[in-house]
């Protein structure tokens, strides 16, 4: 019998991915999705026929007890967040809800269907876990690179619920035996990203810059320095982590780190621009508290998961630009349903 998976944030830019992959490895997948009339459900059921919709919301504790008593999954990825920073500024309660929340919500929502009772052994149940822990965790960081060590120093709403998220499930990992891994990835991107993450907007300013459709790409903090790499290659070490002998963490990212400067240039260059012509810096979209740097040491997922990026940095900027341009050039519009590469 096919392997059963039950991904949350499926209409996600990583609900995607990795419900493609799953499906290559024979997986039945299942995508938990919220709201009675969420046009992204019927976006991702256009890009995703194979994968089978279970109604849930990470704010609704039955609704995830209920999912997976129908499902009976032998995994669950637990993808679903507000994952905008900004927003978890404006929305800070709504991210503690659904970010960090959500999160104990999904395992009890497990430990309750696997009959894994709160005074017994730690004898963990069937289902395996998986977290979308963040490198947003590290905030300030203590140290360059960051590895599964590395302490945290959040400077978000966003990286405050996720580092909870973090240590609810090594908490319910060593209180219950639980299969319960978080995967602390680094930044990562694709033509399936939303528009409000820096790669994205970038990559889809150039594209109407050069088809004449705007004249200038305004951004935030240039000097910020992220480690990108591709969504595709990430959700590969999702899955490898639940098909570990043993439940441990992973630090996911390439181990180089770029600038948004260095990212617009790129992107710009791979359009054949020069970015100093067009990008116009806006003190509005600085943040009350910015995360400088992030850059990842994944040795330990090469040596125990066998995993590597495939995809560089150069790859990636143009791949997104080249895909935007294509969008739009086709007449698509990237916040309607129909237009997701
Ligand atoms: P994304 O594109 O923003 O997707 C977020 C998903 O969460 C959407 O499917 C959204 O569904 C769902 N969601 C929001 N509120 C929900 C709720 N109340 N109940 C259930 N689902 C809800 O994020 P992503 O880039 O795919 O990232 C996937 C996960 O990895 C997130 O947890 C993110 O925080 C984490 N992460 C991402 C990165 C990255 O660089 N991409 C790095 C580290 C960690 P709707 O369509 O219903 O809104
Ligand atoms: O910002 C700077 C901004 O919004 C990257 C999420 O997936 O990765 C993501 O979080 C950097 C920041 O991603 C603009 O200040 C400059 O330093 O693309 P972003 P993020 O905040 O790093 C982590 C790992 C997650 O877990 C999150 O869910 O770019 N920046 N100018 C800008 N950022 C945006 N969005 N827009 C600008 O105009």
């Amino acid at each position: 019998m096919a392997r059963r998976a039950l991904i949350t944030g499926i209409t996600g830019q990583d609900g995607s991915y990795l419900a493609e992959h799953l499906l290559r490895e024979g997986y039945e997948v299942w995508g938990l999705a919220r709201g009675q009339a969420n046009p992204r459900v019927s976006r991702m059921r256009k890009l995703l026929a194979d994968v089978q919709v279970v109604r849930g919301d990470l704010l609704d504790q039955g609704s995830l007890i209920s999912a997976v008593e129908r499902v009976q999954p032998d995994e669950v990825y637990n993808l679903g967040a507000i994952s905008f920073v900004p927003m978890s500024w404006e929305q800070a309660e709504l991210t503690a809800e659904v970010t960090g929340m959500g999160v104990l919500r999904m395992l009890e929502a497990i430990r309750v269907c696997s009959g894994v009772s709160r005074g017994g052994t730690a004898a963990g149940g069937q289902i395996r876990f998986y977290q979308a822990s963040s490198s947003e965790m590290f905030g300030q960081v203590s140290e360059t690179p960051q590895n599964e060590r590395t302490g945290f120093h959040p400077r978000s709403p966003y990286g405050v619920a996720k580092a909870y998220g973090h240590f609810l499930t090594q908490n319910y990992r060593e209180s219950y035996g639980m299969f319960a891994v978080s995967g602390i990835l680094f930044n990562h991107e694709s033509p399936r990203r939303g528009a409000e993450f820096v790669t994205r907007k970038v990559s889809l300013g150039v594209a109407r810059i050069k088809l004449g459709l705007a004249d200038e790409l305004r951004l935030g903090n240039l000097e910020a320095r992220r480690d990108w790499g591709f969504a595709g290659d990430y959700v590969r070490a999702m899955h490898l982590m639940l098909q570990a002998a043993t439940p441990e963490d992973y630090v996911i990212g390439t181990g180089r780190m770029k600038s948004v400067r260095e990212l617009a240039e790129a992107a710009f260059a791979a359009a054949g621009l020069d970015w100093e012509r067009y990008v116009v810096t806006d003190q509005a979209l600085h943040r009350p508290a910015e995360v400088d740097l992030l850059c990842a040491d994944p040795k330990k997922a090469r040596v125990q998961l066998g995993w590597e990026p495939t995809v560089s940095f150069d790859e990636l900027v143009a791949l997104m630009v080249e895909s935007d341009l294509r969008l739009l050039s086709d007449g698509g519009d990237p916040d309607q349903d129909s237009s997701w590469p």
